[in-house]
């Protein structure tokens, strides 16, 4: 087995420090950050997604998996110059004002990330003022928006019409999750798309940027 397919494995098993000490080890052996992310990460996050989507994955599992990843990419990240790192699209995501939640979103974040996205996580909270900023700033293709709350889901309508308002919806995608919300809310407030869950998100989010 390659330094790449341990890499793999281990970020499937969740084994954090053995992630860093391998990805450390094919750094050391002349791999490229490309290959360690192309064939180590990204495939392993794959799995990971998939076999939640099964239902032979849990929560638990899939968050140490995307832990190990992180881990992993933090010790890379600095050897990319700006700019350099080519990644499929950039997605924004955020928990909607009023919600603190986060374990979907970060899930969801972190998948999305192991699939090749550059991805900016604007937090909890987050106003309609603040999507809207973080959208000029950063300039994402696609920005997800989650609410767990029965109360807070609304706020997504609120934001779709006020970046409607502010004349930059044509430049995004918006795909919203969480726990209440539904495809056909996603309809009736004018999202582009909806996800059940962080391994629909990473197929769903592919295909928005390939149309
Ligand atoms: C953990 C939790 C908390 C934690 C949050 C910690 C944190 N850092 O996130 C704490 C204790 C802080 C909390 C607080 C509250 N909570 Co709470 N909480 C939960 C709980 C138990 C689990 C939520 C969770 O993390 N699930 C696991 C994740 C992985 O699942 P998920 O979020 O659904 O995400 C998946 C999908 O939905 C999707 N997804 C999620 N986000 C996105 C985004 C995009 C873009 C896409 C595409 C997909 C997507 O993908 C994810 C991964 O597959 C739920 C109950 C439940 N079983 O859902 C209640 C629950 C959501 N909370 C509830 C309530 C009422 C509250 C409080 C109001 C309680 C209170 N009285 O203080 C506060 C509100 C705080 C606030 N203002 O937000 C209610 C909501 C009721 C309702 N229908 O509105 C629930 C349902 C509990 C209940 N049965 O009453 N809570």
């Amino acid at each position: 087995m390659t330094v790449i397919d341990q890499i793999k494995e281990a970020t499937i098993s969740g084994l954090s420090k053995k992630v860093k000490v391998l990805v450390q080890e094919a750094l050391d052996a002349g791999f490229k950050v490309e290959d360690i992310i192309g064939q180590g990460f990204i495939p392993a996050m794959e799995i990971v997604g998939e076999g939640f989507k099964k239902g032979e994955i849990f929560i638990p599992e899939m968050l140490v998996a995307a832990r190990a990843m992180q881990g992993g990419m933090k010790i890379i990240e600095p050897l990319f110059a700006p700019g350099e790192r080519k990644y499929i699209g950039k997605f924004l995501i955020g928990s909607v004002h009023g919600d603190m939640h986060d374990i979907g979103k970060n899930l969801v974040g972190m998948l999305i990330q192991g699939s090749g996205f550059e991805v900016i996580d604007i937090g909890v909270d987050v106003t309609a003022a603040q999507f809207i900023s973080a959208i000029r700033e950063h300039q994402p293709q696609l920005v997800g928006m989650c609410a767990l709350l029965t109360t807070t889901m609304r706020e997504m309508e609120v934001n779709i019409k006020a970046i409607q308002e502010a004349g930059i919806r044509d430049q995004v995608k918006i795909i919203i999750g969480g726990a209440p919300i539904t495809q056909s809310f996603a309809d009736q407030i004018g999202a582009d798309a909806y996800a059940s869950d962080a391994g629909a998100a990473v197929e769903i989010c592919k295909g928005l940027v390939a149309s």
